[in-house]
């Protein structure tokens, strides 16, 4: 047992994580300071918990305090490259993330996914797949439930299935998922990492502390980059792909079918299912193929992926009004995750445009025009809202009609306005919310507040609107 009674620690970040991670400590009997550089009404309100209980709090302030400690946990949106880890480190003060240290603390097997798009889904997927097949399981992690909350319950666990970004690996020390799920690479985060291999090294240390006896699931494109970089799994691995026939599961005309030499032959339809796209096709095989691992029963396996649906916020159908339909798509903060949108959403019968996209955020620094191909085919027009409006417009405007706004619900009645029945005005920002929002569900919050208030509005139950603005009126 991992002993903390009577040690002094430092928590650095006081979010959900970096509080969940106090929290924890003071009931293992550890004496906690914690420390964060934002001092507002809100955090002095939600860290007096911890204050009542005996943990000493230090708002705005992120120099190191006059204490010698034994540890320091940090939260995984505080970038390790600060001047108190540097001179925690000078010290010789131990170093772990919120993750690490509810790995060591917690008691059963670790399922992990991690992976640029898809990890919530498929750690969603997995925990459904379990529990249908009468496992033990909760999920936590990133997907907003911090895994220093679920330690206690861990003992009555089979499984704790956890999603995990790559903030959170770069603090891990111990963590070993006896199966590891990566569900692909594609660029994000370079407001944190200064290049794509950065990023990729930080992902695949979900596998560096793997055992041969291990599992790993991967994408095999993914697998492909991996290598690229030199970077080698030491456990047993899955590959799975939409697009790649070798892999082990591949996607054949909307059935997923499996070519291991065990498990070989279709084992589900997309038809059957409620995700579409083949993105939703690669969550669906890694879920298949963590069930194949864990020696779940098919039956029971196959019926709760075919009973999944998305959580809110994912490609989320809000409302159609007058023929238009409006979607969320909020939790898309890369790039990537906004390709994947645009291509969900069904053709108009001639082929032509038919998205009004809303997008922008704060920066993480992309190369907005990468999707300028896919914007000319699928989308009339975007909004853009946030921070990074202005240079989302630089890149843009010449594949799509821009126009610049202030606020959501703005985009949202603007997007309205200009759409005609068979359209779909869908929110996929490309970005992070922090700019103008408290995360990505306020975000999605706000939209679909905005579109059910306008489906109340009398003007809704008239046609669509047909005298939609062209595009280069909407290029201001
Ligand atoms: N802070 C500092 N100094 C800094 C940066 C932040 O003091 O330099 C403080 C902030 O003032 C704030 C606190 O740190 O009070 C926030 O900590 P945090 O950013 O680690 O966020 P948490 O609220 O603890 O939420 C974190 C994850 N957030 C990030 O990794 C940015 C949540 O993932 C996760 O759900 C939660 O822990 C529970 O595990 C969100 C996320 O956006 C959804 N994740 C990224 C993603 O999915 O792409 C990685």
């Amino acid at each position: 047992m991992y002993e903390l009674s009577g040690k002094t620690v430092l928590v650095i970040g006081l979010g959900v994580s970096g509080r969940s991670a106090a929290a924890l400590l003071l009931r293992r009997g550890a004496r906690v300071c914690g420390v964060d550089a934002a001092d507002t009404e809100t955090l002095r309100k939600e860290t007096g918990a911890l204050v009542r209980d005996g943990a000493t709090i230090r708002l705005g302030n992120l120099e190191h305090p006059e204490t010698e400690f034994d540890l320091a946990v940090i939260s995984p949106g505080v970038p390790p490259a600060l001047p108190l880890v540097a001179s925690l480190k000078a010290r010789g003060v131990p170093l772990i993330g919120e993750l690490e240290l509810a790995y060591r603390l917690s008691a059963c097997l670790h399922v992990a996914i991690t992976g640029t798009n898809g990890k919530t889904t498929t750690t969603e997927m997995v925990e459904s797949v379990l529990t249908q097949s009468g496992r033990q399981t909760v999920a936590a992690g990133n997907i907003g439930l911090p895994a220093c909350d679920v330690v206690e319950q861990t003992r009555d666990l089979d499984f704790l299935t956890l999603e995990v970004s790559s903030f959170q690996l770069e603090t891990i020390e111990y963590f070993r998922p006896t199966v590891a799920v990566l569900t692909n690479l594609t660029p994000d985060h370079f407001d944190r990492y200064a290049s794509m291999a950065e990023y990729i090294r930080a992902k695949a240390r979900l596998f560096m502390n793997q055992q041969l006896f291990d599992w790993a699931i991967v994408q095999s494109e993914a697998l492909a980059q991996m290598r690229s970089l030199g970077l080698t799994i030491p456990s047993k691995t899955i590959t799975y792909s939409a697009n790649n026939r070798r892999a082990d599961l591949f996607l054949d005309r909307g059935l997923i079918v499996s070519q291991m030499p065990d498990w070989t032959g279709p084992l589900l339809s997309m038809d059957q299912c409620r995700v579409a796209g083949p993105h939703n096709a690669e969550n669906l095989m890694a879920a298949l193929a963590v069930s194949r691992v864990l020696r779940l029963p098919l039956q029971p396996v196959i019926a709760a992926l075919k009973k999944y649906s998305p959580a809110p916020h994912r490609c989320e159908p809000v409302a159609e009004i007058g023929g238009v339909r409006f979607i969320n798509d909020s939790k898309a903060t890369n790039l990537d995750a906004t390709a994947q949108a645009i291509r969900s959403v069904a053709a108009a019968p001639a082929g032509e445009p038919n998205i009004w996209l809303i997008a922008g955020g704060k920066d993480k620094g992309f190369e907005y025009h990468d999707i300028g191909p896919l914007l000319s085919q699928r989308v009339k027009g975007a909004f853009l809202l946030g921070e990074t409006r202005g240079k989302i417009r630089a890149a843009w405007s010449l594949f799509t009609p821009c126009q610049l706004v202030d606020s959501l619900p703005e985009a949202v009645r603007h997007a309205a306005e200009a759409a005609r029945s068979g359209d779909v005005v869908l929110l996929s920002p490309a970005c992070s919310s922090f700019d103008m929002f408290r995360n990505y569900q306020h975000r999605g919050d706000v939209f679909r507040q905005t579109v059910l208030e306008l489906s109340q509005s009398p003007a809704a139950n008239r046609p669509a609107s047909s005298q939609a603005k062209s595009g280069q009126q909407q290029n201001n």
